[in-house]
């Protein structure tokens, strides 16, 4: 599916027809989500002060995030079609058995040239929404169940500015502050997808390839911490794999006005920023530091990390 239906390899036509729609979708995301979360050029306009970088673009995105319902025609199954159809690979899964969640992370296409090589990853979480309370379950349908077939189907996967319309168009009707609460106070998760859908939950700066004095997750914590920047506090501000090559930190999620039925208005979670350091995997550990690659580093995402960073959206850390 992946190969170029005229000689039938990944050829350079075929990388180059990705490489045009994957940075349609992307830049859509990162420019309605730096519209939404003041954060993201509060953080960028400091790292410029500071001389970390010249511009946003010197930013490595390490991964972006999107939250979906698990139920029929929409969940994990659905979306993942998306980046699937953009060369993106499937790789491994993640359990939150409290939060009732399931998660997959997918690895970008591994495309020659100037930017193919450092592609965001992906995080794509869905609530296993047949786990909750048949209150929640009812009021989750009663949005969802009006989607009666996969929407993603529907769309053409080479138009880039048809994927980044869809993913930013209400799939299901505007929620009512009721059925906001109520579920709200069962799964902080399934309030945020209700109300939030596909926007992006966040994109991630690549704290390891900063200037020296910052390229460590400590010194970039400290660095947001004398800047004002509000960060998530469970489990630790700064959240690390048991190998240690994965540390993690977040920003408490923005608040934004949210617009429900009747004309009701709340201020409710956004989304957030993450900042992540890939430490270099021990049996490269003689590689010079002008030499090192994403291939270097401590791949993939961390279940306990996780589970921590999800609560950047959670009211225990928005009414802090
Ligand atoms: C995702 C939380 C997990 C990571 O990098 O492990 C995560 C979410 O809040 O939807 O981002
Ligand atoms: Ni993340």
């Amino acid at each position: 599916k992946n190969l170029c239906a005229h000689c039938a390899n990944l050829c350079a036509l075929r990388v180059k027809n990705f490489m045009t729609t994957l940075q349609t979708v992307l830049s859509g995301l990162m420019r309605r989500y730096t519209e939404r979360v003041p954060d993201v050029q509060r953080i960028i306009d400091a790292m410029i002060d500071a001389d970390m970088i010249d511009s946003a673009a010197d930013i490595e995105n390490d991964h972006i995030a999107f939250r979906t319902m698990g139920v029929p025609n929409l969940g994990i199954a659905s979306f993942e079609k998306i980046f699937l159809a953009l060369g993106y690979e499937k790789r491994d899964p993640y359990q939150f058995v409290e939060k009732k969640l399931n998660a997959w992370w997918y690895a970008p296409p591994a495309l020659d040239g100037p930017h193919g090589g450092n592609l965001p990853r992906i995080f794509v979480s869905e609530l296993r929404v047949d786990d909750l309370s048949t209150t929640a379950q009812a009021i989750i349908h009663k949005y969802t169940d009006t989607v009666t077939a996969d929407p993603v189907d529907a769309l053409d996967l080479t138009d880039g500015a048809a994927i980044d319309a869809f993913l930013h168009q209400p799939l299901w009707p505007t929620p009512t502050l009721a059925d906001y609460q109520t579920l709200l106070a069962e799964s902080e998760y399934a309030a945020w997808v209700i109300y939030n859908r596909y926007y992006l939950n966040h994109f991630t700066i690549s704290v390891h390839n900063l200037p020296e004095g910052y390229n460590r997750i400590d010194e970039f914590v400290g660095f947001l911490q004398d800047r004002g920047i509000r960060l998530n506090s469970s489990g630790g501000v700064v959240k690390v794999s048991p190998d240690g090559g994965l540390r993690q930190a977040s920003t408490v999620a923005q608040l934004v006005e949210a617009e429900f039925t009747n004309g009701d208005t709340q201020r409710i979670a956004g989304s957030y920023v993450e900042f992540a350091e890939r430490r270099v995997l021990p049996e490269f550990a003689n590689v010079p530091s002008d030499q090192l690659t994403r291939a270097h580093r401590r791949e993939g995402f961390e279940a306990g990390n996780a589970d921590k960073i999800f609560e950047s959206t959670f009211t225990t850390q928005t009414g802090r």
